[in-house]
């Protein structure tokens, strides 16, 4: 008798087998050649996936990531783990952040990306079993005081204005090429950097998946000029040319700060930082609903240095979804639009999933990075979303197409097309693996997990 093996069982083991592939001892790397360090919110989503196999390796992936927490509590987009034998541009050298005094001792960048750590330090709770709950609890109790420190930074630092809007510095602070930098960065006419070597179009199939070098000109400029202040998060306000009101971002910091009140029980958090969290939840909340557009059903990015309103359909509109939206009539617009032709339901779509950028706009590209793929871990988030907003059919539907798409790339790709469902980019990418291991345990256990 031939048994034929569970194909949910077969992409488990496939994801497990990524995570420990890419274990490079306590941290993960985001993928094998391409991402060979330790990255900010590829660690928070690569903690999820390890919390499927090993609670206490989860907590390490976090805890590791915060070790290089700079002192004003930003948790840097990379940290430099790997060694000389696997290459990756820019460097350290190239961020050179020593001359900061409030980097850490380690090598990282100067910028940072999607707080998505606090959901990741829930779900590791929420996947304890009993045997290490008092091991966890205690070191959740350390990690707790850092991820405040962390919020705090971009509450303050990254909010001079209070608007609960976080101000993004750079495209590589999540979304890289996304059209939603393309006017910022096109005001920039004095993009000559350094001379330099890009080496990731040679590491992907196809460069026109990547950023083009137009794009990296002026990535590789910025991050000069941030060096010119030190790093110093006054300086950059003052006359940094590229500062934009992130509503994505800001989104998950909303979720984020909900999820530290979620925890406060559990780390035994001070009545004063409960009291802290939930002005910071109410202000983001605020902040997103000022940015909300109804004639489009769209929250919009704006750009600080020309006031002006950044309208492109692109997931991140959806921010109010992302950030689990209390306000009612929004919830419904929103809805309405995700499954509308202009994103999920638009005809000839492999899947219904959210693309990153709308195949509406003249910008969008299908296979080029965050100009139109769809991105497992952006489908993730939203997937938590709507299952807390009580949409669990939505969200199951969105669930399991993403489990279709993953599967059906067979290699864990990084993004994909979202017409012909193509696996693109990195192969072997950690938080591909880590979100496919958190939704296929929900078939296990019907649970839909955020709660
Ligand atoms: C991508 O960004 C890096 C730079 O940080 C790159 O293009 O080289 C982005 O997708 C980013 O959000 C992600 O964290 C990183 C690693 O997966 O890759």
């Amino acid at each position: 008798m031939t048994v034929t093996a569970d194909p949910r069982a077969v992409l488990r083991d496939q994801a497990s087998a990524v995570l420990h592939g890419n274990d490079a001892g306590g941290w993960t790397r985001a993928s094998p050649h391409l991402y060979p360090h330790q990255w900010s919110w590829d660690s928070a989503f690569i903690a999820i996936g390890w919390a499927h196999l090993d609670v206490r390796r989860a907590m390490t992936e976090l805890e590791q990531l915060f070790a290089a927490q700079w002192s004003t509590g930003m948790v840097p987009h990379i940290v430099f783990r790997a060694g000389p034998d696997k290459p990756y541009f820019p460097g350290p050298e190239w961020w050179d952040c020593a001359i900061s005094p409030a980097a850490p001792p380690i090598q990282t960048t100067g910028i940072c990306q999607p707080p998505v750590h606090a959901l990741a330090a829930q779900r590791i709770w929420q996947l304890t079993p009993e045997a290490h709950r008092p091991e966890i609890r205690g070191r959740l109790q350390v990690l707790y005081p850092r991820l405040l420190a962390w919020h705090r930074y971009l509450a303050t630092e990254r909010d001079p204005e209070a608007s609960g809007l976080v101000t993004s510095y750079h495209p590589w602070e999540g979304t890289d090429n996304s059209p939603r930098w393309d006017h910022a960065l096109a005001r920039i006419d004095v993009a000559k950097p350094g001379p330099y070597a890009r080496l990731d179009t040679s590491q992907v199939g196809d460069p026109s998946q990547r950023p083009t070098d137009w794009d990296y000109d002026r990535y590789l400029w910025l991050v000069e000029q941030l060096r010119k202040y030190q790093y110093d998060d006054a300086e950059i306000y003052r006359e940094y040319p590229f500062l934009i009101k992130d509503v994505f971002f800001s989104a998950v910091l909303v979720a984020a700060n909900a999820a530290l009140l979620d925890l406060a029980d559990v780390a035994g958090a001070a009545d004063s930082d409960r009291a802290q969290l939930t002005s910071w939840l109410d202000r983001g909340r605020s902040g997103l609903g000022r940015c909300f557009d109804w004639e489009s059903g769209l929250c919009r990015d704006y750009d600080v240095r020309t006031g002006e309103q950044i309208r492109l359909r692109t997931f991140a509109g959806f921010a109010p979804l992302f950030a689990s939206t209390t306000d009612g009539r929004q919830q419904e617009a929103q809805l309405q639009q995700l499954d509308s032709a202009d994103f999920c339901g638009r005809s000839g779509f492999r899947w219904r999933l959210l693309p990153s950028t709308s195949p509406a706009e003249p910008v969008f590209e299908s296979h080029n990075y965050w100009r139109g793929p769809v991105w497992p871990v952006i489908s993730w988030l939203l997937w938590r979303s709507l299952t807390l907003l009580g949409c669990a059919e939505r969200a199951d539907a969105m669930r399991l197409a993403s489990l279709d798409q993953i599967a059906t790339g067979g290699e864990f790709g990084e993004y994909f097309d979202p017409f012909t469902g193509a696996q693109l980019g990195s192969v072997q990418q950690s938080w591909t693996a880590a979100v496919a291991l958190d939704w296929a345990a929900a078939d296990r256990d019907g649970d839909a997990s955020a709660t």
